[in-house]
């Protein structure tokens, strides 16, 4: 047996020989019969480059990848976990949206709960999809700790909230105020808060409608501080507050830390309140909302927001205490900034001194320092107020340097090491440039374009790996591209998006992978190091209720088994072990109400079990520990054979039932 170093140092010598095109000797021994790597490379027509890269982002079987990828699910309202660098999928988790292999939403209680609970009167039906869009992971001293989950609801102006113990979805909170909600969900660093803010701004009305001719009177944008339990990670909506903002589109939002802890900035487009009207002789919004040179960062203090709000400064409004644009003006805690040409993101450095801006229609991106914004508010530096009274502090005041990165800049990434990454949507690239001297770089070496790399196509996103706290490592870069052109064979009319995977190791940034994304347009990616999921669990405790993660009262040990009739409801106590449900025969008349409580008595990591019963439209994931009430009206009668989903054992196909519903 050659040893592991050995064969590294093997390996090393292989893409040494590579990289000058020397063709090395056949291995022989552990590495099987396929020759040389050299070879292989050639016979599979791969170039050097491309060879090195399949080494790079090869996780071997039975080897974890070191980072988990925290993917949006776009249009199909999950979250999906995604390993780095092998870019494997590893799961999905259902969040706004019914799912068949967990059984979410098809008749679980505790899955049921959530999605009810996340529709309000707000909604016109009980919504059963969702736009995931950006999520945002909690934080303890700035770094992502492992905890919890949130993801926002694109289309309805809603939040879930995922634990990270195991991994399912634990609410959805619809959010009053605000009827959609777009980029602007971060965490603090603390986790105190998780923020989320409107993107079309929403009237304030009883009945949530003005017409558009008073859109500037009734609209309002809305910034939500959601307070999180933090035992639970559930938001409590009494803590939590919403600063009113003037009808401007929000847009991306970051948490100030370190030295920005305490402010939050918001990006906003459309600041000329455009509202359409191509038909009735306007023009579109597209045009509309890109007449003006400049919009604005907004800049809140939400350390003194918090105590506005605790010192009761705020009015009700649909349960939801809100501080008015009003207040938000008078005690000092909203500001602007100007931002060049249809602004797009705003990104907060891992030191937290530089907040970068990119405007889709300007070739720079603009960074912002907050020992500048901090000094021009201290002195009053404005240029003025806008049409709602707000402060707007001069541009030259506040921003430290420009840098010209090419065309559409979206959003920025950075390394912790001084450097931004930032993505081109019209160049399809992502250039990398140094920050300031606050960041570590050396006077005459800030604000300078270093490296460019052209990625397939029109990116969005791009994600760092723990890019979004001060712990940012520079390791890898995700570019989420949303068009994928000729990257993949034709399969049909709707294209997957493209996940490409980027080397940040060496001085120059590095294509390694290209990952088909056939699930949805996911927005926005968060990476985190395996190391952090600490409390990921694979067994539940026996006899848990999912939702609170505690014992279920209705949990049933084994040889407690039961049915109990009450009147025209038949209680049914069941459990799941391999390879039998207990009890096995079931007979109600038609027209009994059915509650039946499954227990999985299983305590095996992975002895995973279903349950679904045929024609009634129920399946239920019975994990390890599991326990899960089903309730349905026995209203078609006949002999159903209920049976587990999940093949569990040799015998899993004998693990089935009999429903004998009389008529
Ligand atoms: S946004 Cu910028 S490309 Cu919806 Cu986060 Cu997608
Ligand atoms: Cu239990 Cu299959």
């Amino acid at each position: 047996m050659r040893s592991v170093t050995g064969r590294n140092v093997l390996i090393g010598a292989v893409i040494v020989s590579l990289a000058f095109g020397v063709v090395i000797g056949r291995f022989t021994g552990g590495l099987g019969g396929g020759g040389s790597l050299a070879s292989i490379a050639e016979s599979r027509g791969m170039t050097v480059a491309e060879a090195e890269g399949a080494l790079k982002v090869f996780t071997p079987p039975g080897k974890y990848d070191e980072y988990v990828m925290i993917s949006s699910g776009g249009q199909s309202g999950n979250i999906y976990l995604v390993g780095v660098p092998s870019m494997r999928l590893l799961k999905s988790i259902p969040v706004f949206t019914p799912e068949s292999w967990s059984g979410y939403g098809q008749g679980a209680d505790w899955s049921e709960t959530i999605l009810a609970e996340g529709s309000s009167d707000k909604q016109a039906r009980e919504l059963k999809w969702g736009d995931t869009h950006h999520p945002g992971l909690s934080e303890t001293n700035g770094e992502y700790d492992g905890r919890f989950v949130y993801i926002n609801d694109r289309a309805n102006g809603r939040i879930g909230m995922v634990d990270l113990r195991d991994f399912k979805t634990k609410q959805i909170v619809d959010l009053p105020n605000m009827q959609t909600s777009h980029g602007g969900v971060f965490v603090t660093p603390n986790t105190e808060y998780v923020h989320i803010s409107s993107m079309s701004p929403m009237p304030q009305t009883a009945d949530g409608y003005a017409p558009l001719d008073q859109y500037k009177e009734k609209y309002r944008g809305i910034s939500s501080w959601l307070s999180i339990d933090q035992e639970s990670g559930k938001i409590d909506t009494t803590a939590s507050f919403q600063i009113e903002l003037p009808p401007y589109t929000q847009d991306l939002a970051d948490a100030g830390k370190l030295a920005s802890d305490g402010f939050a900035f918001i990006g906003s487009y459309n600041t000329e309140m455009a509202t359409g009207g191509v038909s009735e002789g306007g023009d579109p919004i597209e045009k509309g909302a890109s007449a003006r040179d400049f919009d604005y960062l907004h800049i809140i203090d939400w350390k003194k927001a918090a105590e506005v709000a605790a010192a009761g400064k705020t009015e009700m409004r649909n349960g939801m205490r809100v501080i008015s644009l009003q207040t938000a003006i008078d005690e000092g805690l909203l500001y602007l900034a100007p931002e060049p040409r249809s602004p797009h993101g705003a990104d907060v450095s891992p030191d937290g001194n530089y907040i970068v801006v990119g405007g889709k229609l300007d070739p720079n991106v603009t960074i912002y320092e907050i020992g500048l914004i901090k000094q021009a508010i201290a002195d009053k530096d404005f240029e003025g107020v806008d049409e709602f009274g707000v402060p707007i502090l001069k541009f030259s005041s506040v921003v430290a340097g420009q840098v010209e990165v090419g065309l559409g800049p979206l959003h920025t990434q950075f390394d912790g090491k001084g450097n931004g990454f930032v993505s081109l949507f019209l160049d399809s690239a992502v250039s990398k440039f140094s920050l300031g001297p606050k960041a570590g770089i050396k006077a005459g070496e800030e604000f300078k374009l270093l490296d460019n790399v052209k990625v397939n196509y029109n990116i969005g996103h791009l994600a760092t790996t723990e890019g979004d706290t001060v712990a940012a490592d520079g390791r890898y870069l995700v570019a989420l591209n949303k068009w994928s052109i000729d990257r993949y064979p034709v399969i049909g009319t709707l294209k997957p998006q493209n996940f490409q995977l980027i080397d940040l190791a060496g001085p120059k940034m590095q294509l390694l992978a290209d990952t088909p994304v056939g699930y949805g347009e996911p927005h926005y990616v968060q990476i985190i190091k395996l190391s952090r999921l600490t409390s990921a669990i694979d067994v539940y405790q026996p006899g848990t209720d999912p939702l609170t993660m505690a014992a279920s009262s209705v949990a049933t040990a084994a040889g407690e088994e039961r049915v109990e009739r009450d009147g025209n409801t038949v209680h049914v106590y069941m459990t799941a072990m391999r390879s039998h449900f207990t009890p096995d025969i079931l007979r109600v008349k038609k027209g009994d109400k059915v509650v039946l409580h499954v227990t999985s008595i299983e305590q095996t990591a992975d002895a995973t079990h279903g349950f679904a019963i045929p024609g009634y439209n129920l399946q239920a994931s019975l994990d390890p520990g599991e326990v899960v009430t089903l309730e349905f009206v026995a209203d078609k009668a006949g002999s159903f054979a209920f049976y587990c989903t999940e093949f569990c054992s040799a015998l899993h196909l004998e693990m089935q039932g009999w429903l004998l519903i009389e008529p």
